[in-house]
């Protein structure tokens, strides 16, 4: 347990920090973390009580107060010293998600790798907060637009992606101006102090205040204090569409703004034109990878009634060679689901599924606890169903993937847009009139529309949300920067005369 140690978590009172030290009214409640690699404790966390939650808000606000005068490219040269911190603890870090979120240890490292990634993209927007300058009708007048930073994003964040999730909302939110709270996932609490570590060593060697990169730990109780709190302007929560619906709400009703990046239901159209192969492996990749615990997961594969059968025996046969085990061994593709209670939705969502007319093909079953040490530990699941299943319908956050039979193009697009959810859709076909179709105003209705590339494992280079019950939140890349900013138009008349527009006359 080397890396617990070289990552900061030891000691007590781990929970509430404004940034290099951890503090705490040594409050009674605790979260004690497991791995579900066996279910063993990892260490325990001090959940933020009230008095310690109001004394972060007022640091918050004091350090903002500061940051916000720091020119952007110089709060960009502290984001890009914590993307350089971060490739020092790669390793340590990726195997800590590993160990504390279940996921393999390559996909460890990957969650890492985009937080890296979207520090330099992050360097390099601090440079570009760009606003328009528009012509004025008024002679001698200039009018632009400039974006100033909102105060304190507040920032949920889910178990699934315990790290890099944050990285996109704080190190975006961080060059544009503003001071980040952050409550991650009760699942995963280690993982946010070794985040919060990590940015210390920056904020240290720079001197700079507390206040700017907050952390506090804690369940629902805690996380309605954020979305209460007319202190945080901003509250970025990625979780479910239950949880998303009422931090809409209750931020809505004191008109404060929200990112949502809530749940997916997201397919893979397969058409009679694809390379089939390919269509294959990323459709393993999406719905077994994480155990299906990706908001971007493939959940269902619309395909071709004249290559159904095909591409169906072919993902049996690939199915039946994905290692299940310990996500710390080097050959694991799927390691655990995250506790009990996702193994049996599991159960649930595979009944029902079952009652309903679906016929379970392949896998599905919990395995043996005993020989793999404890852990939640299930079997991906492959099931021929029909979209209209009202547990079709549902992200089942877990790897159970829904094989749909389509006939012609329309009625798969239909098929694909037929849910509540529009986070990512993927078409696999060579077809250049079919691709298009499928990215056009009348093809897919989600956030995030690929050909030939699976639905899950999106770049940090583009906005990453989507449309419907996916909550129409943007975060990463593209100028997603924006909802984190407030924008100025701002007129200035040069002249010695008072025109009005819409040459008003109003002469007084
Ligand atoms: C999530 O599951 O909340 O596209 C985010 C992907 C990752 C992010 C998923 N880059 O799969």
């Amino acid at each position: 347990m080397d890396f617990l140690k070289k990552l900061g978590i030891e000691g007590t009172n781990l929970g509430t920090s404004t940034g290099q030290k951890f503090f705490g009214s040594g409050s009674e409640e605790t979260i004690s973390s497991h791995t579900p690699i066996d279910g063993s404790q990892i260490a325990d966390t001090t959940v933020t009580s009230r008095e310690d939650y109001d004394k972060v808000v007022t640091k918050a606000q004091e350090a903002f107060k500061e940051w916000r005068m720091v020119p952007a490219p110089k709060r960009g040269e502290i984001v890009r010293q914590i993307g350089l911190e971060l490739r020092k603890h790669k390793e340590d870090l990726g195997r800590l998600v590993t160990y504390e979120m279940g996921k393999v240890y390559q996909e460890g490292l990957g969650e890492v790798q985009e937080m890296i990634d979207i520090c330099d993209f992050a360097v390099g927007q601090s440079r570009m907060l760009y606003g328009k300058t528009m012509q004025s009708e008024r002679p001698k007048h200039r009018m632009y637009e400039q974006w100033h930073p909102l105060g304190i994003t507040g920032i949920i964040s889910a178990f699934n992606f315990p790290v890099a999730v944050y990285s996109w909302n704080a190190m975006i939110a961080a060059i544009c101006g503003n001071v980040m709270i952050w409550k991650g996932s009760e699942k995963t609490p280690l993982c946010g102090i070794a985040v919060q570590n990590i940015i210390a060593k920056v904020l240290k060697r720079n001197d700079l205040p507390e206040g700017i990169f907050n952390l506090i730990t804690g369940g629902r109780e805690v996380g309605e204090w954020m979305t209460e709190d007319e202190r945080i302007p901003l509250i970025s929560a990625t979780g479910s569409i239950r949880m998303g619906k009422e931090v809409a709400k209750t931020v809505g009703a004191r008109l404060g703004k929200t990112i949502l990046e809530l749940g997916g239901n997201n397919a893979i159209i397969v058409s009679e034109n694809a390379d089939l192969e390919m269509a294959a492996r990323a459709t393993v990749f999406g719905s077994v990878g994480t155990c299906g615990q990706r908001c971007t997961s493939t959940r269902r594969l619309i395909v071709h009634e004249d290559v159904f059968d095909e591409l169906k025996d072919r993902l049996v046969e690939i199915y039946q060679d994905v290692n299940i085990g310990n996500p710390l061994d080097e050959d694991t593709l799927v390691g655990p689901l995250i506790d009990e209670h996702a193994a049996e939705s599991m159960q649930q969502a595979l009944e029902e599924v079952q009652e309903a007319g679906g016929e379970l093909i392949y896998g599905g079953e919990i395995l043996d606890k005993k020989k793999l040490n404890g852990g939640n530990y299930v079997n991906p699941a492959i099931v021929i169903a029909e979209n209209e299943y009202d547990i079709v319908q549902e992200e089942t956050f877990a790897p159970i993937l829904y094989l749909i039979k389509y006939s012609d193009l329309d009625e798969a697009i239909a098929k694909q847009n037929g849910v509540r959810q529009g986070l990512s859709s993927s078409m696999f076909t060579l077809n250049m009139r079919e691709a298009e179709t499928f990215l056009s105003a009348r093809g897919s209705d989600c956030g995030i529309a690929n050909i030939n590339v699976g639905t899950s494992g999106a770049e940090i280079g583009g906005a990453f949300g989507g449309e419907k019950e996916t909550g129409g939140g943007r975060e990463s890349g593209s100028d997603a920067w924006k909802a984190y900013m407030r924008r100025q138009t701002n007129t200035i008349n040069w002249s010695d005369e008072m025109p009005l527009a819409q040459g008003i006359e109003f002469d007084v």
